[in-house]
């Protein structure tokens, strides 16, 4: 039965994971730091990387020290009841183990194995909820040009087989498909940048994930006006309660993958003013984790979501 809107705000806290190639640069690219208020997981497009250039990133990732089920064990420490992991962010490398190509975790990279198999089997055995990130319009491995890493389809219109509606038909469909049949239960799919997305589009995306997982809640950055519950802006805490249903994805530090320079770390104290502040307003709050190349998690993260834990432990349900 699909999830009410008590139960989505009982879940309170989530883990949300932003993991992929963009963990290799992790902010640097030829010697060239991005500044450490920009986002990491942004690099291809912030330093107009070649996409076969980018490509080279996959032949190199080898997340050995990703573990799955310490990772669970860690959101459940901190009170957290759901994860939602990028199974494909906007640079369109797949997280999973998908046909329709090569570049995935599975097929493309000397790792070798299905990561997000690794993940869900353990959210399963834990009893942890699972939703999945998809960029669904934004996907720069689509654009064969670096001046084209936009955010909408108009480079190609003449070209019948270059547009965002091809591109639906073809890669989002293949692989929510995939992502939708080999992983067990999907709590929700966590669509972003919609762009310029037509309502058509939008309702096509939903109604395609939900004949596949009539539960599956989607979030309205699929766009158009579309989706199951709200997102806010990233930290954003609106002044008094809300309509519907909400949840506040956040960062620890500032960028969402992981980068090398981004050290303004939040306390403790501020996360925790902030999920009593969503709480009292049946806000969620999606707090973000961006594992390092090798897979490893910060060690500012692992700290602070330890804190976390405690205080929501002594303090109970937040
Ligand atoms: C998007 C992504 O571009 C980013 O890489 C990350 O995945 C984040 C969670 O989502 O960035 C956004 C999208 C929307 C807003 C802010 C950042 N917003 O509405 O404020």
């Amino acid at each position: 039965k699909t999830m009410g809107q008590q139960e989505f705000t009982d879940l309170r806290l989530g883990m949300f994971i932003h993991f992929g190639l963009y963990a290799l640069p992790a902010g640097v690219w030829n010697g060239d730091t991005l500044s450490s208020g920009t986002v990491a997981e942004h690099i291809m497009r912030l330093k107009s990387i070649p996409r076969e250039e980018y490509h080279q990133l996959a032949k190199k990732f080898n997340p050995n020290n990703f573990d799955a089920h310490k990772i669970v064990r860690l959101a459940k420490q901190a009170g957290m009841k759901y994860i939602v992991f990028t199974a494909k962010h906007h640079d369109g490398f797949a997280m999973f183990d998908s046909d329709y190509d090569d570049y995935n975790i599975k097929d493309g990279t000397p790792y070798g194995k299905d990561i997000l198999k690794e993940l869900s089997e353990e959210c399963k055995n834990q009893g942890i909820k699972l939703g999945l990130y998809y960029s669904h319009i934004r996907d720069w491995d689509e654009y064969h040009s670096v001046d084209m890493y936009g955010n909408n389809w108009d480079w190609d219109k003449d070209d019948p087989n270059r547009n965002a509606q091809v591109y639906i038909e073809r890669k989002v469909k293949t692989q929510l498909k995939e992502l939708l049949t080999n992983y067990g239960e999907i709590f929700c799919l966590w669509f972003d940048t919609p762009g310029d997305i037509s309502k058509k589009q939008a309702k096509d995306i939903y109604d395609y994930v939900k004949r596949l997982q009539p539960d599956c809640l989607i979030n309205t950055r699929i766009g158009a006006g579309l989706g199951d519950y709200g997102v806010m802006g990233d930290n954003q805490i609106p002044p008094g309660v809300l309509n519907g249903i909400w949840e506040c994805p956040a960062t620890m530090n500032h960028s969402w993958g992981f980068h090398c320079a981004d050290s303004a770390w939040k306390s403790r104290e501020d996360m925790l003013l902030q999920l009593i502040d969503l709480s009292s307003k049946n806000i969620n709050y999606l707090l973000n984790i961006g594992p390092k190349a090798d897979g490893s998690i910060p060690e500012e993260s692992v700290d602070r979501l330890k804190e976390i834990g405690k205080w929501v432990t002594e303090n109970g349900e937040a």
